[in-house]
C-alpha cells in the first residue's frame, strides 16, 4: 500500500511538473522576453512574460543596500532562478539585455547562489522606466559588498531580455 502511495505521488509529482513547466501566453503587455537556449515557450523560440506571470513565480522580497541607493533599501521580485526554471534554461550563463541596449553576461550558478532577483517593487512601490525599473536586477548585498565592482555592473536596470547563452564547448 505504502509503495503504491509512493508511486501514485511520484506520477502525480510528474504530472504537476510537466503542467507547471507548460507556460501560458502573455495576456498583458510583455515586460520581459527570455529566449536562447531554454526548453519551455510561449512563442516561436521565446518565453514572454507579462507582469502577472512574473508575480505568479517564486516572490522575494529582500533588504539589501545597493551602490545606487542610500540605507538599506527593500526590493521585491521573482527570483532568477524561478523564472530561469520556468523556462528550462540550460546553461551556465545568460545575458541580460536593457532598454538602452547595456548588456551584461551572468553567471547561472552564482545568481541562484547569491538570491539575486529581479526587481519589479522598489520600498513597496512599482518601479517605472525612470527609476529603473520596471526590472531590475538586485544581488542581496552588505553595505560594502555593495561597492563590489563585480556585483554593480551586474544590477542591470530597464531589463527587457534575458538570452540563455549555449553551453560552452
Ligand atoms: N540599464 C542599464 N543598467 C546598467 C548600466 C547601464 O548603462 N544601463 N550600467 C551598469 C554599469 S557598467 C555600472 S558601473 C552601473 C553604472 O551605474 P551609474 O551609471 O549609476 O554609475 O550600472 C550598471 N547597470
Ligand atoms: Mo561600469
Amino acid at each position: 500500500m505504502l509503495t503504491l502511495t509512493c508511486r501514485l505521488l511520484t506520477i502525480l509529482s510528474v504530472f504537476i511538473g510537466t503542467t507547471v513547466l507548460a507556460l501560458e501566453a502573455p495576456e498583458d503587455r510583455v515586460m520581459l522576453t527570455v529566449d536562447g537556449n531554454i526548453s519551455t515557450t510561449n512563442a516561436v523560440g521565446q518565453a514572454l512574460f507579462d507582469r502577472t506571470m512574473l508575480s505568479d513565480l517564486d516572490w522575494q522580497t529582500i533588504e539589501t543596500y545597493t551602490s545606487f541607493t542610500k540605507g538599506l533599501n527593500r526590493f521585491s521580485g521573482p527570483s532568477i532562478a524561478s523564472l530561469l526554471e520556468a523556462v528550462g534554461a540550460q546553461g551556465a550563463e545568460f545575458r541580460a539585455v536593457a532598454a538602452d541596449d547595456y548588456a551584461v553576461t551572468i553567471s547561472i550558478e552564482d545568481a541562484k547562489k547569491h538570491g539575486a532577483i529581479l526587481a519589479m517593487e522598489h520600498n513597496g512601490e512599482q518601479m517605472g522606466i525612470r527609476n529603473k525599473g520596471p526590472i531590475w536586477i538586485v544581488y542581496p548585498q552588505s553595505e560594502a559588498e555593495a561597492e563590489s565592482h563585480k556585483y554593480y555592473v551586474q544590477m542591470i536596470w530597464q531589463l527587457v531580455r534575458i538570452e540563455v547563452l549555449p553551453q560552452a564547448g
